[in-house]
């Protein structure tokens, strides 16, 4: 039988004891997939229209518009909303970094943030402050940036005061990928670790969570909320998605999913909230990046043009499989 949409409860309600349900937004998805946001999520973070390239450009001129309309539609529908993202390395104009010493370039860390967190504030309730400071791999713990080029190792430490004198209410967050792979999850550990014990302002970890239908094994991300737990912070899950292609998968030529992926996915998605209701009383908040499967950052990463499927929705905004698996337990 077909599922009417009546008979669909609300993924936000279903989790409302649990953590709140995010999705990443735009301008035009949050017209496109107006009546699923409103009905499905309590939470929603901007894509990429609050990164540092989209909202200050070119240095003084801040270009708040996109930004504006999805606070103002988190506000119109009684939504949470997550900042992203205030420090990283990508989708940052040239002119911060250009010819900036130490100084010069905290002071322009510390003119951004406090523009961006004053303006969002009442409305913004967390951010991720630092995104993606550490290796994959190496020897090295922290990611070679320009960031820390000029500033030094500080400049993490730095962001997060700056952000906390800003805006005192707001929940500081570390956010990074590849969150659960054991080599990368203890230097994120040993770089939080050392941030809390120097009593630097950071109330919690985003684990993005890009994940597809194998990896990471649920016993390593098990292992990697335990760990970032034992450090008393919060736990988000920032970028949810699960892709339909694991990493060996070359197919660039479906138009549609298959069954077989339809049904892992659907098994993945079981499993990996099952995993997140243990831990719900560590993890308060779970943004998918994205909302439906008609639009996702995933096809055009890390293959261009090769669509993908990660969502609960299909792009129809249709339940999936998955979503049924995640709603009843
Ligand atoms: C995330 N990076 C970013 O946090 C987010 O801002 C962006 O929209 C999409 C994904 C994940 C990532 C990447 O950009 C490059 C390599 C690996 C992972």
């Amino acid at each position: 039988m077909v599922k009417t949409t009546v008979e669909v409860p609300s993924l936000s309600k279903v989790y409302e004891a649990s953590f709140h349900i995010g999705a990443a937004v735009n301008v035009r998805t949050i017209e496109s997939q107006k009546d699923l946001l409103r009905k499905h999520f309590n939470s929603i973070t901007a894509e990429n229209d609050m990164k540092f390239i989209e909202i200050q450009p070119v240095e003084g001129q801040f270009t708040f518009e996109k930004a504006d309309q999805l606070a103002a539609f988190a506000k119109e529908n009684g939504m949470k909303m997550r900042g992203h993202t205030l420090v990283w390395h990508n989708q940052t104009p040239e002119w911060v970094f250009e010819g900036a010493d130490r100084e010069t370039l905290l002071q322009r860390m510390k003119e951004h943030i406090t523009a961006v967190m004053n303006r969002y504030k009442g409305t913004i309730f967390c951010w991720d402050v630092v995104n993606e400071a550490v290796t994959d791999e190496g020897p090295e713990l922290l990611r070679s940036t320009k960031w820390l080029e000029i500033i030094g190792e500080d400049y993490i430490e730095k962001a997060f005061e700056f952000a906390h004198e800003a805006d005192p209410d707001a929940l500081l967050f570390y956010n990074d990928y590849n969150e659960s792979n054991p080599e990368k999850r203890e230097k994120i550990y040993k770089l939080v670790k050392s941030l809390v014990d120097k009593g630097v302002p950071i109330h919690g970890v985003g684990l993005q969570a890009h994940w597809n239908l194998v990896n990471p094994r649920l016993e390593d991300i098990r292992i990697a909320i335990e760990r970032y737990a034992s450090l008393g912070l919060k736990l988000h899950l920032t970028e949810l998605d699960v892709s339909v292609f694991n990493f060996e998968d070359k197919r660039t030529d479906l138009t549609e999913p298959t069954h077989k992926m339809l049904d892992l996915q659907a098994e993945r998605y079981q499993q990996i909230f099952q995993l997140l209701r243990e831990y719900r009383n560590h993890i308060t908040s779970v943004t998918f990046w994205g909302a439906a499967d008609d639009y996702t950052w995933l096809s055009d990463f890390p293959v261009k043009g090769r669509k993908n499927w990660p969502f609960l929705f299909d792009e129809n905004h249709q339940a999936k499989e998955s979503f049924w698996k995640v709603v009843q337990y």
